[in-house]
């Protein structure tokens, strides 16, 4: 039987859609929330196109199949590999080193090893997926291999790859055992997006220093092929936020939020997956310091942090968690009051409308990581503050910082500047506020992530066909 082929490729680690288990114990397919998938599923429907990615499970046999005019190709992994590529490689290595190794790297060979096996199996779906001349789009910090896997395979495609997260310096790149093959990897394409214009100078700072390349201005050639490195900062569906922030049922869930949180007090507010690049832990302790201090008191605020579970196998992340479960439960016992405690704490994933009626209901939202390629909640922060109202407190060290003018900008290692930016965004005049808001809000309206898909693909057309098959 011939195989359909198609014009436009997605490959990411995971398929757009998440296996939901509904009450009576049946499953289904669900869209997985976020920006990501909002922005490019439409894309690939109207292009009549393909999604390669992992189900999510291990040893998932599920074979492929059509959902909403996307053809979604299952890559399965087993056990073993999802221990090895994704948890080992993915997020022991590759993550904790492209964010400033804010927690120690480990490197194993059978990681590595694995990391290969499944970006070549990848690269072999798409090879048989994508049509003559195809554009393929690949995702992220999982497959940096797989853009040269694949050239090897169809050197007639286009290829553009996305980088989410941010991409070290020279000097911590360089500790990556067999650094020079990832960087061949992603060679492979013919556009390689990065969320910062530094990230993309790092990258081809790397290809000159590793592989005595000569790059200029923002392209290499390599292998007689001309590879760009160029920032593309990602965004989100402003209008969908929007409108959950217009819907009367979010307002409400916003009034009955600040309500049942102490009324008259003043709402900070964190989201993050928990994750430790997040600077969850020290944003914690600052807002003990200050409570401490007497710079807030119990009655006059409390911080709302919601974490989401996160890589719950692996062990720092582990670690975080009780880190900060403890941290909460000191600051609680020390400085709370009966009925009334200064950090409410929920490790638990919330729904798009309950998060944006936190957002609505937050007087100073707290995104302060310590590394963040982008940063998404920021921009969803903004988005949903229709009233103009409300503070951002920023880490400089997000992409969201390049943006976000209008935010209180902290550096997150300093304890004394994170707690003067929450005071500052605290006791800022409202007629400051608005201005600080309204220039946000312009930004991220005229930048949502529609944009940046379209930016993306633009560039990526215009790139030369490198061969002819
Ligand atoms: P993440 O590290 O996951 O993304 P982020 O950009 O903040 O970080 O996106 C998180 C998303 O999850 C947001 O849409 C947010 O609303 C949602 N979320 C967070 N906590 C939640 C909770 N408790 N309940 C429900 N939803 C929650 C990676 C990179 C980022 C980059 C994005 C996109 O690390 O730097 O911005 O990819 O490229």
């Amino acid at each position: 039987m011939e195989r359909r082929r198609y014009g436009f490729v997605v490959v990411a680690n995971r398929l757009p859609l998440d296996r939901i288990t509904d009450e009576r114990g049946e499953q289904h397919w669900a869209r997985s929330p976020g920006g990501l998938v909002s922005a490019l599923e439409p894309i690939a429907r109207s292009a009549g196109g393909a999604w390669v990615g992992w189900t999510g499970g291990p040893d998932d046999d599920t074979e492929p199949f059509e959902a909403d005019g996307v053809y979604l190709r299952t890559v399965p992994l087993s056990g073993e590999e999802v221990d090895r590529y994704y948890e080992g490689q993915s997020n022991s290595t590759i993550w904790p080193l492209f964010h400033d190794a804010v927690e120690q790297p480990a490197h194993r060979r059978e990681w590595r090893i694995a990391y290969e096996t499944v970006n070549r199996r990848f690269a072999e779906a798409t090879a048989e997926v994508a049509d003559d001349g195809a554009t393929v789009w690949v995702h992220d910090y999982q497959l940096l291999l797989l853009p040269k896997l694949l050239r090897d395979l169809r050197p007639d495609l286009r290829i553009g790859f996305f980088l989410h997260i941010p991409f070290p310096p020279v000097e911590l790149f360089i500790q990556l055992p067999r650094r020079a093959e990832l960087l061949r990897g992603l060679l492979g394409a013919d556009l390689v997006g990065f969320q910062q214009p530094l990230a993309a100078q790092n990258f081809l700072r790397l290809t000159a220093q590793l592989l005595d390349l000569r790059p200029h201005g923002e392209q290499v050639e390599y292998q007689g092929r001309t590879v760009t490195a160029r920032a593309f900062p990602i965004s989100i569906d402003v209008s969908e936020i929007d409108r959950l922030a217009a819907d009367p049922e979010v307002q409400a869930e916003a009034s009955r939020l600040r309500r049942e949180l102490g009324g008259d007090r003043r709402l900070l507010l964190g989201v993050d997956r928990l994750d430790y690049t997040k600077g969850i832990d020290q944003r914690i302790e600052a807002y003990g310091e200050l409570l401490a201090d007497g710079t807030v008191s119990n009655d006059e605020a409390v911080l709302v942090q919601v974490a989401t579970p996160s890589r719950q196998r692996v062990a720092q992340y582990q670690q975080l968690r009780e880190r900060v479960e403890r941290e909460v439960g000191r600051i609680n016992g020390e400085f709370g009051d009966v009925g009334r405690v200064p950090v409410q704490y929920l490790f638990q994933s919330r729904s798009r409308e309950e998060l944006v009626a936190l957002y609505l209901a937050a007087d100073v939202m707290l995104v302060t990581p310590l590394r963040d390629g982008m940063n998404l909640v920021a921009k969803e922060y903004v988005a949903a503050r229709r009233d103009e109202g409300g503070a951002l407190v920023l880490s400089e060290f997000t992409g969201a910082a390049d943006e976000l003018h209008g935010a209180f900008l902290v550096n997150p290692y300093d304890v004394e500047e994170l707690k003067r930016g929450v005071s500052a965004a605290l006791r800022a005049d409202p007629e400051e506020l608005t201005d600080r808001m309204r220039r946000m809000r312009e930004q991220v309206w005229e930048h949502d992530v529609d944009h940046w898909a379209q930016e993306f693909l633009r560039a990526l057309g215009r790139h030369p066909l490198s061969a002819t098959p």
